[in-house]
């Protein structure tokens, strides 16, 4: 990585709600790899759902008890884990935060899938009702304790609606014009109102909206992160021993594209581009993204400070063009397969990432690092680009 003070949060308590998911285990190792006491709350739901769905990560996860235990004999140190529902159990949830008094909470806590959300009346009330409970769970837990610890969110690029209308999407404020009693214009800077595309993203809006709320009444630190999909699937930390392997979704409810494109490149079967393809997404790799909240833990948000907002990519691509890129590389195949989603396609999506890169943040380049990804996710898998695994369906 750029980060140039891996020490910044030695000694500081790091609690992360939904550790034990593919972006939230590799902060956890990260974290404590550069000396912070770090605490993991995950309930299980996103292993109980894949149960429930009949998939699973095609990398080798262990159970959350293992795989800490695993990074206490490589790395030495200790990471306490909790299995609370954030929310269900507020009790739970205030009992770990009065026993942890964390410095910093990183919440990757929610149901993250957009056709999740979107496949069925219980998809979108599980993801509702998990979600909004779960972010507001936590700012009740934060007042009720006066406890005062700078809060990071991850929320998604997709708060603010891929429609754009050729407009630079701000780091979430709109700075807006309109004219006063008196006639005379005034400025004011709001919210960006969003329109999301999925209720999954409507769900990181609403967290938004409540974010807003508890920083301007309650003083609560909040930084808000609208990241774009993630791709790649080992980090420095969880290629130490295979049991910290972090996972890898493929299947079409939550494997995201670029990780999608890869494993059918890898066995030798046509990229799914969906719809005409032309639709534009951020993108972000997994270490990079592992930059990012370094960066923004190093940069607290003050008290009284209103929620800050940053848009967490890389770069942005539309789909043709990633599968281009994939396609160049490994040969596979490209096809083109009705949308099974509702959504806009060809976009324009342009994003101000400014404050990253005031921070210092200088990401990798899909192209830099791409033919590596594939290669390490080849080998880690036992494949080769010449047909499936006979474990993988
Ligand atoms: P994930 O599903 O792998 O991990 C989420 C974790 O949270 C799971 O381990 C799950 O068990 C846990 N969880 C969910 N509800 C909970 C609850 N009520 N109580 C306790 N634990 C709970 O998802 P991920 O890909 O790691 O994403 C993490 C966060 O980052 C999400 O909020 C997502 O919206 C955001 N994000 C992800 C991506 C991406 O491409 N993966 C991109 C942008 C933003
Ligand atoms: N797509 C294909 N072919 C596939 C799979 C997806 O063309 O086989 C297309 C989709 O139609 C969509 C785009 O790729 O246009 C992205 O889909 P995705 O499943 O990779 O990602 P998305 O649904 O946007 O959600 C993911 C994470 C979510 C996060 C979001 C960031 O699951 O948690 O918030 O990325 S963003 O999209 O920037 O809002």
């Amino acid at each position: 990585g750029n980060f140039e003070s891996p020490r910044l949060a030695a000694g500081q308590t790091v609690l992360i709600l939904g550790g034990d998911g593919f972006c939230g285990w590799p902060t956890a190792l990260r974290f404590s790899s550069m000396g912070a006491q770090v605490v993991i709350l995950d309930n299980g739901a996103r292993r109980e759902t894949d149960r429930n769905l009949g998939v699973a990560s095609l990398t080798p996860i262990q159970s959350l008890h293992d795989r800490v235990e695993a990074w206490t004999a490589v790395e030495g140190s200790v990471i306490r884990t909790h299995n609370v529902d954030l929310a269900e159990n507020y009790a739970g949830l205030l009992r770990v935060l009065l026993e942890t008094r964390p410095d910093i909470i990183i919440h990757f806590a929610e149901q993250r899938s957009a056709p999740y959300s979107m496949r069925s009346s219980e998809g979108a009330r599980y993801t509702v009702d998990n979600n909004i409970r779960a972010t507001h769970n936590l700012l009740a837990a934060l007042v009720e304790t006066r406890l005062d610890p700078h809060l990071m969110h991850l929320g998604t690029i997709g708060v603010y609606g891929y429609a754009t209308a050729g407009l630079q999407l701000p780091e979430g404020y709109l700075k807006v014009k309109a004219l006063g009693a008196d006639g005379r214009e005034v400025g004011k800077e709001i919210l960006y109102p969003g329109q999301p595309d999925s209720l999954y993203h409507m769900t990181k809006m609403l967290d938004q909206h409540l974010f807003e709320f508890y920083a301007r009444y309650h003083g609560v630190r909040i930084t808000d992160l609208h990241q774009g999909v993630v791709w790649g699937t080992q980090t420095a930390e969880t290629c130490r021993d295979l049991r910290l392997v972090n996972r890898f979704d493929h299947d079409a409810i939550y494997g995201t594209v670029t990780n999608r494109f890869i494993l059918q490149a890898l066995e030798g079967r046509p990229l799914t581009v969906y719809g005409s393809g032309s639709q534009t997404r951020g993108f972000i790799h997994i270490e990079d993204m592992l930059t990012c909240l370094t960066l923004a833990a190093a940069t607290p948000t003050k008290r009284g400070e209103r929620v800050r907002i940053l848009n967490q990519i890389a770069e942005t691509s539309s789909i043709n063009a990633l599968a281009g890129r994939i396609s160049r590389i490994t040969g596979a195949e490209v096809v083109h397969l009705d949308n099974p989603r509702r959504e806009p396609e060809g976009n324009e999506f342009e994003v101000d990432n400014g404050t990253f890169h005031d921070l210092g943040f200088v990401a990798h380049r899909f192209d830099e690092i791409l033919e590596t990804e594939i290669a390490q996710l080849g080998e880690l898998l036992g494949l080769d680009g010449t047909g499936p695994r006979s474990s993988v369906a």
